[in-house]
């Protein structure tokens, strides 16, 4: 009997994560990803790719294996990004991880969460009512989505107004760029030296007021927890990671109520369940839907030895709509516990500001439950294109008024 080299029975696909199409419908994609195998070799990349949720989430959690310190977009962002230095967070592993991640937790924790809580609702109420006012149309991400994170988190964070515009397109960028250099990473491409100029002024000490997570995270190297030199890149984080993520968030549980009336209905019902339907649409659409990882060694998956220093793209998206761990996993359902997903990501590197953006969605869902009986769509929906998150250009609702 012969044995076979070990490569020659990998799962391989020709499919490019990658393109328009996916990028429009990532669904049938993932599903035959999930089907070839464990990890799947994407020939177009020279990189292997996990779909299914066991694997994500043990890989995830094996972070001494599947390091993130060589960057966790496509290409190694020593080389391929002189215009942003690596996050001190999300391209970092302990120990140097640590300290930044110990200062960020604390200062989105409960006691920022409790202090936010009824500004927050105040802010909803507001925003709400104002648009309501203007008639039962309007544009679900523009007039909502995006309209509620920008009006709190930057305030929350401590910027000036100046420039708050320029936080989406900047974000927008680095996600792109964390996929390879297709048409979407060159339009950026253009701003991408103002846009990285502009956020990182706003990052210094004295540009931030006095009782932001900004100033707080000044102050963590005033204690000497970490450097004067850290300070101003960790702030950066958050203006990186805590605005688009949200805008999508918040529009992908608007989307999947105003598809699924009868869960708008339970919500109603039952307002206590808005984080958890915040959680649930976070599973059902992943609005971060890949992040890359680095073997650091020759680890084996299912057949398929994956190399030291290979890239390894880990698919949320498809890990959270797995059949082989959700009953259904198509149906956004407020009866499921969709705790365990992996869309904020997990293990050390789960998202760090995942009780501020569920204190964004729930303050908005009770706010829209209490005014609103009904929401439908009443036009055609866009989708905006971006190599990492699944997002949305336009929702055209119509509500009726409780
Ligand atoms: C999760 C995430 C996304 C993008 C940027 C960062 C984090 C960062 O730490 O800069």
């Amino acid at each position: 009997m012969t044995t076979q080299p070990i490569t020659a029975t990998r799962p391989v696909s020709s499919a490019d994560p990658f393109s328009y199409d996916v990028l429009e419908d990532p669904l049938p994609f993932q599903a035959d990803l999930r089907e070839r195998g464990p990890v799947v070799y994407l020939e177009k990349y020279d990189v292997y790719a996990m779909g299914r949720y066991a694997e994500v989430q043990a890989a995830l959690t094996n972070w001494q294996t599947f390091q993130s310190a060589a960057g966790v977009g496509l290409s190694n962002f020593r080389y391929e990004k002189p215009w942003r230095q690596p996050s001190l967070l999300l391209e970092a592993d302990p120990p140097h991880h640590d300290a930044p991640r110990a200062i960020l937790t604390k200062i989105l924790g409960p006691r920022e969460i409790r202090r936010l809580t009824e500004s927050w609702a105040a802010d909803a109420t507001e925003l709400v009512d104002t648009l309501l006012a203007n008639g039962p149309e309007f544009d679900g991400v523009a007039d909502l989505a995006a309209a509620f994170p920008l009006r709190v988190f930057p305030d929350a964070v401590g910027i000036p107004q100046e420039g708050r515009e320029d936080l989406l397109p900047y974000g927008d960028h680095v996600f792109n760029a964390f996929g390879p250099p297709n048409e979407l990473v060159e339009k950026g491409a253009q701003r991408v030296a103002e846009l990285s100029a502009s956020i990182a002024a706003k990052c210094s000490r004295n540009e931030l007021s006095e009782d932001g997570f900004g100033s707080q995270i000044w102050a963590a190297a005033d204690r000497g927890d970490i450097t004067e030199a850290q300070a101003p890149l960790i702030v950066r984080s958050l203006l990186t990671a805590g605005v688009d993520t949200t805008v999508n968030g918040l529009a992908a549980v608007l989307y999947a109520f105003a598809t699924n009336p009868d869960q708008w209905r339970r919500l109603r019902q039952e307002p206590a369940l808005a984080r958890v339907a915040f959680d649930e649409a976070v599973r059902w659409e992943s609005p971060v839907q890949t992040f890359f990882r680095t073997a650091t060694r020759d680890v084996q998956v299912g057949t398929t030895l994956i190399p030291e220093g290979q890239k390894i793209l880990m698919f949320l998206g498809s890990a959270n709509r797995d059949p082989r761990r959700w009953v259904n996993p198509d149906l956004f359902d407020l009866n499921r516990d969709p705790s365990g997903h992996v869309g904020f990501g997990f293990g050390i590197h789960q998202c760090v500001g995942q009780h501020i953006a569920r204190l964004e969605a729930s303050t908005i869902l009770n706010v829209l439950a209490k005014r609103i009986r009904s929401i439908e769509i009443m036009g055609p929906t866009r989708r905006h294109h971006n190599n990492t998150l699944r997002a949305w250009e336009s929702l055209p609702l119509r509500v009726q008024l409780a």
